[in-house]
């Protein structure tokens, strides 16, 4: 298999920490979505990445449906097969894709010519994220290692990657808000799968 993105989205990170986590045999192939006549077009006709190449001219696209793919294809699920864990997990999992859609949303905002730029925009997604970050907080359990029972899950690989997508493209002081949230992400951002696949210019919070 093959895995087409950039080394700074975190929709295609989600992919990428999940695929080191799992060891799999997947090349990481660098494709930029943005240019015009993008090869990605061919794969995906939204033009958009991640996509994974699952076979000759077979292709998944949207990182949600990716990391699903991913997560079944060798029988290893790190999803909990309980049925209040398995929903548990696809709402962290939903939050955490919130928080990287309002990021992005205000990022690209903000590269907008600045007479072109609207501020309301790009508040509307800062509150977004902010309240988020609160529901996450009031969500967490104290001191936990992972967001859902003791094993490392997607819940994690969303959340994780949703939160350091914040600290690179928005970084502001979101963790004496939220203190356990911060804890915990202290814990996951330390595994391999997450050092390794940092965007590059990734300044890390002190
Ligand atoms: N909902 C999609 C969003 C993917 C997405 O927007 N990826 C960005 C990279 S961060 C992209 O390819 N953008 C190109 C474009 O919007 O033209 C997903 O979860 O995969």
């Amino acid at each position: 298999m093959k895995l087409y993105g950039s080394p700074t989205s975190p929709y295609v990170r989600k992919a990428r920490v999940l695929i080191h986590e799992k060891n799999m045999p997947v090349e990481f192939v660098v494709e930029d979505p943005w240019i015009d006549d993008s090869p990605i077009i061919l794969k995906n006709p939204l033009s958009k990445v991640p996509v994974l190449e699952i076979g000759a001219d077979s292709y998944m696209f949207e990182s949600q449906l990716v990391v699903h793919y991913l997560d079944h294809v060798d029988g290893k699920s790190f999803t909990p097969r309980d049925p209040a864990g398995y929903w548990q997990s696809q709402w962290w999992q939903a939050l955490g894709q919130g928080i990287i859609d309002a990021g992005i949303a205000r990022i690209l905002e903000m590269r907008r010519p600045e007479d072109k730029q609207m501020p309301e925009k790009i508040v509307r997604e800062e509150k977004r994220i902010a309240r988020a970050i609160d529901l996450a907080e009031k969500t967490i359990k104290e001191n936990s290692e992972f967001l859902l029972g003791n094993r490392f899950g997607l819940a994690d690989i969303a959340m994780g990657v949703a939160m350091q997508y914040t600290d690179f493209r928005y970084p502001h002081d979101w963790r004496s808000r939220a203190p356990k949230l911060a804890k915990w992400l202290g814990g996951v951002a330390a595994r391999p799968s997450f050092e390794e696949t940092l965007p590059p210019g990734f300044v890390k919070p002190e």
